[in-house]
């Protein structure tokens, strides 16, 4: 790429939230996308590790989790030649943005956060920071100039509110902050539970039986799609409505071969349900055998220690820049 093209790129920035092995539904839904953004953006990834313990984290765990977390994203695709990939816990900019943000956000805005009134329902001792959350958030955002942040539609509230601050903070004190626009993840195909299929695949579902992790061994994850739910029709027919279990075998099957739902409905007319889901599950168990290769080269490697070293040396001198300037609008000096 010529130099000019580089520049001309424009930047993205997106966190992850290290709490738990990611599934295949994560990966088809998210991940895949991510690793399309890359060609097209200058792209910062973070681990959201502050964010992480907004709630309570055994740090055994936490510290697993966040070592596993990269390693598994760069072993699905994400490049760190292509993306800037920091530990947001080794930036220390991102929390002394905050509090020059948190003194101008308002308490009453932070209240009407849909994940605040979800999650502190759920505890009722719930701790300050998991209020702050959105804030914090704003300045992972805010510190990098970005143009674009893609998240889940769960995350858009907090996107708005960035901008909320980054508007309001501009008006206050002049042009610090450039506004970023949320990237919602379009629905696109969502994988469903293989024990129920009328349930989204997620990472905190109770019956493991219906959801693969990408750190599954690939016996049980055979195992698994040998086992999904299907129907008594017996025959290979997208139709959600009738054969939940049949049409998330197809989708899975359509986004892992890349060929058209049409195809592979005709592919497999003839076949029975166990030549197909074996079929689904040679798929997978390829695509996730090539993701865990890469990511056992790497979870002891130095190699990611180096990748996270070249990521926060560029975090931080860019997030400083951010904080001197706003420390200098605020009055905020000697
Ligand atoms: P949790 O169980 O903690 O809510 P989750 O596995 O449901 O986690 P999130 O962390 O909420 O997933 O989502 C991360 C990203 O993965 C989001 O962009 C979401 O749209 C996508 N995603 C999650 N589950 C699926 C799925 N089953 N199919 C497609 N995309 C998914
Ligand atoms: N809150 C997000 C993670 C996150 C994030 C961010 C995403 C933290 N900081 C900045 C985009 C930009 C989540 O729970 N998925």
């Amino acid at each position: 790429m010529k130099r000019d093209e580089k520049m001309e790129k424009k930047k993205m920035l997106t966190g992850l939230q290290p709490t738990g092995v990611i599934t295949l539904g994560n990966y088809i839904g998210a991940i895949k996308q991510m690793v399309d953004y890359q060609e097209k953006y200058d792209s910062i990834i973070f681990i959201a590790d502050m964010h992480a313990i907004t709630i309570p984290q055994d740090p055994e765990t936490l510290a697993n989790n966040i070592r596993q977390l990269i390693a598994l994203y760069i072993a699905c695709g994400i490049d760190p030649k292509k993306n800037t990939i920091f530990l947001q816990s080794e930036n220390p900019y991102h929390a002394n943005i905050s509090w020059m943000l948190e003194c101008n956000t308002y308490f009453g805005e932070l209240s009407r956060m849909t994940q605040f009134k979800d999650k502190s329902k759920k505890n009722a001792n719930f701790s300050a920071g998991l209020f702050t959350y959105p804030v914090l958030m704003a300045s992972d955002i805010l510190a990098y100039d970005v143009d674009y942040v893609p998240v889940g539609i769960d995350q858009k509230q907090h996107v708005e509110i960035a901008r909320d601050i980054a508007i309001r903070f501009n008006k206050k004190y002049g042009e610090t902050f450039k506004v970023p626009e949320p990237l919602i993840r379009a629905e696109g195909t969502k994988i469903m539970d293989l024990q129920s299929p009328d349930k989204k695949m997620s990472k905190s579902s109770e019956n493991q039986k219906g959801v693969i992790r990408l750190l599954d061994d690939t016996a049980v994850i055979r195992k698994k799609i040998m086992s999904a739910t299907t129907d008594s029709m017996g025959k290979i027919n997208f139709d959600i409505e009738n054969q939940p279990g049949i049409s998330n075998l197809i989708n899975i099957y359509v986004s892992l071969s890349g060929m058209s739902k049409e195809d592979v409905v005709e592919k497999f007319a003839e076949s029975n349900y166990g030549t197909f889901k074996t079929a689904v599950a040679d798929l997978v168990v390829e695509e996730i055998e090539k993701i865990q290769k890469r990511y056992n080269d790497l979870i002891n490697s130095e190699e990611l220690d180096r990748i996270l070293d070249v990521g926060i040396e560029k975090a931080l001198k860019t997030s400083r820049e951010k904080y001197e300037l706003m420390k200098q609008k605020i009055g905020l000096r000697r």
